[in-house]
């Protein structure tokens, strides 16, 4: 497996799966280090070597160490029910939201809802938004009028990596951008 391929098996087990590999995640979304480099080593070659450079040189900054490295964290993502912390913060006045065309009718009835995650995921920029939507076949984009939203009191929470997350935006906030403006 590469350094992606692990990386992303990393992910599943930090956000999703523990129990993969057998382990478990405590009340704040930390496994412990140890464990976790036994459990993949189990059934691949792994260190914390390669656990260090992964952490260092992923693209989205996805995980982190505790001071000592003893534990590690995804910083979002989370479909289990971990409170990694998050900070609350006034958000940049409009987000992003990149999906696919077949969630648009859905979207549109009852808004942006988390699906198996615990918070819908928002970009700062079209760029990033339209990354994330490829991934669910032909894109769509959403701006997401985010300062109305914390003015009418929605809170809004900012990641380690610098993901902005809230836990749904009703369909009054969001605004498809139309070609003429991509
Ligand atoms: C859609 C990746 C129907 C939502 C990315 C999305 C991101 C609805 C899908 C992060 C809906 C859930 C998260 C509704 C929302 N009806 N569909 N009412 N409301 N949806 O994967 O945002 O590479 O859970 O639009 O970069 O695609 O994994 O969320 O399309 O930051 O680190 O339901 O994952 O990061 O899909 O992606 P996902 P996402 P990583």
């Amino acid at each position: 497996m590469s350094l992606i391929q692990t990386s992303k098996f990393i992910a599943l087990i930090l956000r999703h799966k523990p129990e993969a590999i057998g382990i478990t995640l405590d009340e704040h979304g930390w496994a412990n280090v140890d464990k976790l480099i036994k459990g993949i080593a189990k059934r691949q070659p792994f260190d914390m070597a390669m656990l260090e450079e992964i952490v260092a040189t992923d693209e989205k900054q996805r995980y982190s160490f505790n001071e000592d490295k003893t534990l590690i964290r995804a910083n979002q993502g989370h479909s289990i029910p971990v409170d990694v912390e998050l900070e609350e913060k006034e958000p940049p006045s409009i987000l992003y939201h990149g999906t696919g065309v077949k969630y648009k009718a859905s979207i549109e009835e009852k808004g942006l809802i988390p699906k198996s995650r615990l918070y819908v995921h928002l970009s700062v920029d079209e760029e990033t938004a339209l990354k994330v939507g490829k991934r669910h076949g032909k894109p769509i984009i959403y701006t997401i009028n985010a300062a109305q939203m914390h003015k009418d009191g929605y809170k809004f929470y900012l990641s380690e990596n610098g993901v902005w997350l809230t836990e749904s935006v009703p369909v009054k906030y969001l605004n498809e951008i139309t070609e003429n403006e991509k």
